[in-house]
């Protein structure tokens, strides 16, 4: 039995299913999960010793890469004088004016621990604003667990084949409606049935939980216009695409400005962060300012927004940051999709710059939940072990990205195009 397995073996004693996270369980491709030892750059090697070439990134906050030497100086020197205070720091200033100063609609920030922290508490300020409860969420997008959000989400939920979780009352999903992603008739339909009731419209701008579905064209604009004519808040969940896509994320790649916005991961560098912000009217009615109570010891931890700051200001400082980045994307997952085609394997590879994903579909464009759902699952675990075999480490999910990083070099992406050479469904 190797160290992994043995591992797996001893977690599954004490932790639910041996994992702290169910998609990483390794569940849907059918194999014990690669227990992962460190990380440089590109790659990961697990506790066996085995290498890859690492397409998951920690679900997107790596941008740089693993074990960035900037980051890594912050994390250090923040450690240094202390790991946390529940006080108040210069470091979060630092990091709602880098924020704000990114993301041009975010002109105030409050810093939490995750991104399901960060839904949770942007829909609470959105209700409290308001004055009204639903929310209209999209089948697909995944927002987190928070109760309310967990309605035909995407991620760990779609790769277990669930459309909600157990233990939600009934009460905390009721006033979620759910409408089709790249639909914007069945949105308008829930708005006209709602008159008046409709706090906020969530959505993730480039769909990226049920594997990647980008929005179709005039998608978002036209929830932008679907919301200002009610009175709704528009809320993008940026805890994927914020400061992946471009120094604004999905609104300024897609040049809509949301109300307010949901970050993650990826400001943490790595470390556990979240964060949610918007127009200032609406952040003034959280407290101690106003009445809409969210709070948090860890929030603002100072050696998390040590290693998010340097992150960041590496993203903003370095020219041409993103479009060297997307370009590799639009780069490596059209090679990608034709040497699937040639090989003769149905699919649809959908991709919006860094972040991409293949569907196996019998080649039928792939738009919304149910289209992902009809992806063939079976071969995308043959697929994965496909890949992992030959040292890439691809999300294991059908339902999940593949995210590029700066430390992908042309090398490792020709050596990832190789391995799918030899992949024939
Ligand atoms: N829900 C995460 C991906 N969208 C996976 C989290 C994890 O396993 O770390």
């Amino acid at each position: 039995m190797g160290a992994s397995e043995e591992l797996f073996r001893r977690a599954q004693a004490h932790i639910p299913g041996g994992v702290n996270s169910p998609v990483r369980a390794f569940g849907s491709v059918g194999m014990a999960p690669r227990f992962i030892a460190r990380g440089v750059g590109d790659r990961l090697w697990d506790e066996d010793g085995r290498e890859y070439i690492d397409y998951v990134g920690s679900w997107g906050p790596m941008i740089l890469g693993h074990a960035h030497p900037a980051v890594l100086a912050a994390v250090e020197a923040a450690a240094r004088h202390g790991l946390s205070f529940g006080a108040a720091t210069a470091r979060e200033v630092e990091m709602a004016e880098t924020i704000c100063a990114m993301v041009p609609s975010v002109e105030m920030v409050r810093m939490v621990n995750s991104g399901t922290e960060a839904v949770m508490s942007a829909l609470r300020a959105a209700r409290g604003y308001t004055g009204r409860d639903k929310i209209i969420k999209f089948a697909g997008c995944y927002h987190g667990h928070t109760d309310a959000m967990l309605v035909l989400s995407g991620s760990g939920l779609m790769t277990q084949g669930i459309p909600g979780s157990a233990g939600v009352p009934a009460g905390c999903t009721q006033d979620t409606l759910t409408a089709r992603y790249n639909d914007l008739d069945s949105v308008r339909a829930l708005l006209a049935a709602n008159p008046g009731q409709v706090a906020a419209v969530i959505v993730e701008p480039v769909g990226a939980n049920m594997g990647v579905v980008p929005p179709a064209p005039g998608f978002l604009q036209g929830l932008r216009d679907a919301c200002d004519a009610c009175g709704a808040l528009l809320i993008f969940d940026e805890v994927i695409t914020g400061f992946r896509l471009g120094p604004d994320g999905a609104q300024g790649y897609y040049g809509i400005r949301p109300d307010l916005t949901t970050f993650g991961k990826i400001i943490g560098g790595g470390m556990p962060v979240g964060a949610y912000g918007g127009r200032r009217e609406i952040m003034e009615r959280i407290a101690p300012l106003g009445p809409v109570y969210q709070a948090g010891t860890l929030s603002g931890n100072p050696v998390a927004m040590a290693a998010g700051l340097a992150q960041l200001k590496l993203l903003r400082d370095t020219p041409e940051f993103y479009e060297t980045l997307n370009r590799a994307g639009d780069e490596f997952f059209t090679a990608l999709g034709d040497t699937l085609t040639k090989n003769g394997v149905p699919h649809c590879l959908n991709h919006t710059g860094s972040l991409g994903c293949v569907f196996f579909t019998d080649g039928a464009a792939v738009r919304d939940y149910d289209g992902a759902q009809k992806s063939d699952t079976a071969r995308f675990a043959a697929w994965f072990r496909h890949m992992l075999d030959r040292g890439i480490y691809l999300a294991p999910s059908q339902f999940e990205a593949i995210f590029l990083s700066a430390a992908h070099s042309a090398a490792d992406l020709e050596r990832t195009l190789d391995a799918a050479k030899e992949f024939r469904g």
